[in-house]
């Protein structure tokens, strides 16, 4: 099974993908995705000048030695880049692998665990009663998990709620300059609660709720949010604060019994180590297409099944298709798994993207197409072509910059 061609396809179906294809001698084509938003053409060159070349001749099969050839092989360790780049290519063998014995990727990483992967979906609003109408709409739908964003009140603009950063809308006018947000602490302290009470007031505790802070507080002020919503009882808070500093987590549990959830910018084993090894969050949120791939995530995912620590890969609208369905494979099979994030695609990837993953009662599953389960139109993404976006930037009322 040589690899006989390696090719990098971008498209912008309203927002930017990049995904790897490999080809092998016997035809048989394998996807993975390679897109990091808002620095997705350092990718495309890490892969198009560096890795495809690398590939050529390879045998398709040997999907481990191919991961350590390339991560040992850069001498260069870890980072989004390298590690983006590298799990597209072990994505896509693992499609292959999957193409030619004949069976979904999940089965070959040792069959289902569970009947299907219980997802979230993103509820937001300008208000915290158009939040409500949003949560009524996936509660309808079956959802038994949902994460809820809404405008603080005397911010002009909020994360998670409008622009290309919430995958619901296509704004054309996203520029490749960051957009420019004002965060004000306090204002969001004093929000927090109020919006999770009145989620709960109206909706009762019959399913998940769920948070993202999208690193924005120190770990004493996360440990007052974590404590202020313990009566709503969360599923998690997300990214309460940076990860850098991973030992100020043991200051926020020490001070709360919500739940932690973090790990969507990591890129390797060694990032989660320490908060896993030292129990300091409750689930592991590193994403498949950012972390190296199948290959590594599963190790990831069996660090933290040692401490207790559950799944819950991230799913936003910038990872593409092909890294959903990824993580779906992986998800059904891992024996903890916690949840998975889904915020779903604009309308135009459908046409790129062919899809056999499905969602019924609050569970999707992978579907039974062999390999990932995901297919490219390549004519199709030729009519969007690549346009450069930015992820926005935060910055306090005086003009200190601050994490976004
Ligand atoms: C987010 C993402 O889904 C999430 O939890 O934090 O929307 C994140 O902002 C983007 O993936 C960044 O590219
Ligand atoms: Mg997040």
């Amino acid at each position: 099974m040589k690899i006989v061609s390696a090719d990098v396809i971008v498209t912008c179906p309203g927002r930017n993908y990049v995904t790897l294809k490999i080809t092998t001698e016997d035809g048989i084509t394998g996807l993975g995705d390679a897109t990091l938003n808002g620095r997705e053409l350092s990718v495309v060159s890490y892969l198009r000048d560096h890795l495809c070349p690398m590939l050529i001749g390879r045998d398709a099969s040997r999907i481990g030695d191919t991961w350590q050839y390339l991560y040992r092989g850069a001498y260069w360790r870890r980072g989004p880049v390298t590690m983006t780049a590298i799990a597209a290519v072990d994505c896509a063998l693992w499609d292959i692998a999957g193409k030619a014995a004949g069976m979904p990727v999940y089965k070959l990483l040792g069959g289902q665990a569970r009947e299907g992967v219980t997802i979230y979906g993103h509820a937001n609003g300008q208000t915290i009663d158009e939040l409500l109408e949003d949560v009524q709409r996936f509660l309808d739908q079956g959802y038994r998990a949902v994460r809820v964003q809404a405008a603080v009140p005397g911010l002009e603009s909020t994360y998670g709620l409008h622009g290309s950063d919430t995958g619901k809308t296509y704004e054309p006018a996203d520029a490749a300059l960051p957009t420019e947000n004002v965060w004000d602490t306090s204002a969001y302290l004093d929000f927090a609660p109020k919006l999770m009470s009145a989620v709960r007031e109206q909706f009762g505790f019959g399913f998940q709720l769920l948070h993202d802070v999208h690193h924005r507080l120190s770990p004493l002020e996360a440990a007052q949010l974590g404590r202020s919503l313990e009566p709503y009882r969360m599923f998690w808070i997300e990214d309460p604060t940076p990860a850098e500093d991973q030992d100020s987590f043991r200051l926020i549990r020490q001070h709360t019994t919500t739940p932690l959830a973090v790990g969507e910018v990591f890129s390797s084993i060694f990032d989660c180590q320490h908060l896993i090894t030292n129990r300091l969050i409750d689930y592991i949120r590193t994403s498949v297409s950012h972390t190296g791939g199948i290959t590594h995530l599963r190790r990831v995912f069996d660090l933290a099944a040692l401490y207790g620590v559950r799944t819950g890969s991230h799913g936003a609208g910038d990872l593409s298709p092909v890294s959903f369905a990824s993580a779906l494979q992986l998800d059904l099979t891992v024996p903890n798994f916690g949840i998975q994030e889904y915020m779903g695609h604009l309308e135009p990837a459908s046409e790129v993207f062919k899809t056999n993953y499905t969602f019924a009662d609050g569970y999707m599953h992978p579907g039974e197409a062999p390999g990932l389960g995901v297919d490219i139109d390549e004519e199709a993404a030729a009519r969007y072509p690549y346009q450069p976006r930015s992820l926005p930037v935060n910055r306090l009322r005086d003009g200190t910059m601050h994490d976004w």
